[in-house]
């Protein structure tokens, strides 16, 4: 296998080209963005990620190189953003369509190109068979395709990258055992050869499993709220059933992946997707859901102002950096529309001004607020709880055990 050409240097390309190029490869990373590209070509990281530094160390040692240009190779591997249209719901293929545009031009006859990214079922058949053919290249001649979805989970990536188990979706049996090859470089899990439909569907069912699941917290937690009942007790000791594992409720569910994927199959399968259709519903919800409470805790507390409030958190997760459809985002998206304004924010892993009256010292944000909404669970909140005993606190996450602390 000669050069490998990743395309787009994001939170799942640059992860891919780093842990293969750390192992050998000789790999060139490419993306349309030039100053993310002189980042990584100064040696600067684009974001923080467990282990990340390490391997970056290592593939800048074995030569891996940063470029907007695409090579001329026989293996690509794209990883650009697969968006959803917010109106129908399907899937939204330009990127994808332009990185396949892009290779065509300068590839090598019998190349490989894998698709990382997230399509919905059928996309390869759809939008990017007819492209190729489009542009006079014959599928499994002239180029071949395979899809390897990704299935790292941001806060530990590297990890996974290793031992989770892949799959690896050809229309040849030859083409796909090369590619296992290649990721076997690196990963210890089991990879699985299948067709490209089956790799497609099984991914987006992976994130839609995990939507449904959290949703399901979600609604018990309004309906233990609604009748006074304790739902993280009540998960916890359904959990001890052999068979049962709910999940944790929360302000709501962001991310790049579980608040996306879901849409592909409502937008392709209407009358069939329900269970799917009312989970996203659901989650969606949820940041509403926590502005009701707020403001219910307010009035029980005769808290007049909304700048005596302050959210604690404004990525989508625990101690990662990412702030894509977080729940704090949509929270503040909701109160906009309410036309409420001044509530006040503090993350202690975001260091640029996102928002408005965003703090960036916990001890001045401390200061100016009666009530903290904790609604996300870095672990520096976790350890610094001492500092926040005296505030009124609405723990979404569960993290707290202070005496009054109101609940989801
Ligand atoms: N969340 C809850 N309750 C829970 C678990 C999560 O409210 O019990 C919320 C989180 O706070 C967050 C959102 O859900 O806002 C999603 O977080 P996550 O940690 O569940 O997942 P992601 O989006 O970071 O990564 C997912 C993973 N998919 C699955 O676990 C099936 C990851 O393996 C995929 O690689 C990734 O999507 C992706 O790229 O598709």
């Amino acid at each position: 296998m000669g050069k490998i050409n990743v395309i787009g240097l994001g939170y799942i390309g640059l992860p891919t080209a780093l842990i293969l190029a750390s192992h050998g490869a000789d790999v060139i990373g490419t993306d349309y963005n030039v100053e993310l590209v002189n980042k990584l070509g100064n040696r600067q990281l684009t974001f923080d990620e467990e282990g990340l530094e390490e391997i970056f160390g290592q593939a800048v040692e074995k030569g891996i190189k940063f470029t907007r240009e695409y090579i001329s190779t026989d293996t690509y591997i794209v990883c650009v953003p697969t968006p959803y249209d917010k109106n129908n719901k399907k899937i939204n293929p330009e990127y994808l369509i332009s990185a396949i545009n892009s290779i065509m031009k300068v590839c090598s006859k019998g190349a490989i190109i894998v698709i990382e990214s997230t399509v919905s079922p059928g996309t390869i058949d759809r939008h990017i068979r007819s492209v190729i053919a489009e542009n006079g290249f014959e599928i499994g001649e002239d180029i071949h395709l395979v899809h390897a979805p990704e299935r790292i989970i941001p806060g530990n990536m590297i990890n996974e990258l290793k031992y989770n188990s892949r799959t690896i979706g050809t229309d040849n049996k030859e083409i796909g055992e090369k590619i296992r090859l290649l990721y076997s470089s690196f990963c210890e899990g089991e990879i699985i050869l299948t067709d490209i439909r089956t790799a497609e569907m099984t991914k987006v069912v992976e994130n839609t499993y995990r939507d449904i699941n959290i949703a399901f917290a979600n609604e018990l937690a309004k309906i233990c709220r609604s009748d006074n009942m304790d739902v993280y007790e009540i998960i916890r000791i359904a959990n001890m059933h052999p068979r049962v594992n709910v999940l944790q409720p929360g302000p709501g569910v962001g991310g790049h992946c579980i608040s996306v994927d879901p849409w592909f199959l409502v937008g392709d399968y209407p009358g069939l997707a329900n269970i799917i259709l009312a989970a996203r519903k659901i989650n969606d919800s949820m940041p509403e859901f926590v502005l009701n409470r707020i403001h219910n805790i307010m009035k029980e507390n005769d808290i007049k102002e909304v700048e005596k409030v302050g959210l604690y958190g404004l990525t989508y997760k625990e101690d990662v950096d990412d702030l894509r459809n977080s729940p704090t985002l949509q929270l503040l998206e909701n109160m906009k529309r309410h036309l409420a304004s001044g509530i006040k924010v503090y993350d202690p892993l975001i260091k640029r001004s996102i928002v408005d009256n965003q703090y960036f010292n916990f001890d001045q944000f401390l200061n100016d607020v009666d009530i903290i909404v904790i609604l996300i669970s870095h672990t520096h909140i976790k350890e610094n709880m001492d500092k926040i005993k005296n505030k009124i606190i609405f723990d979404t996450k569960n993290i707290c055990n202070f005496e009054g602390v109101y609940k989801l």
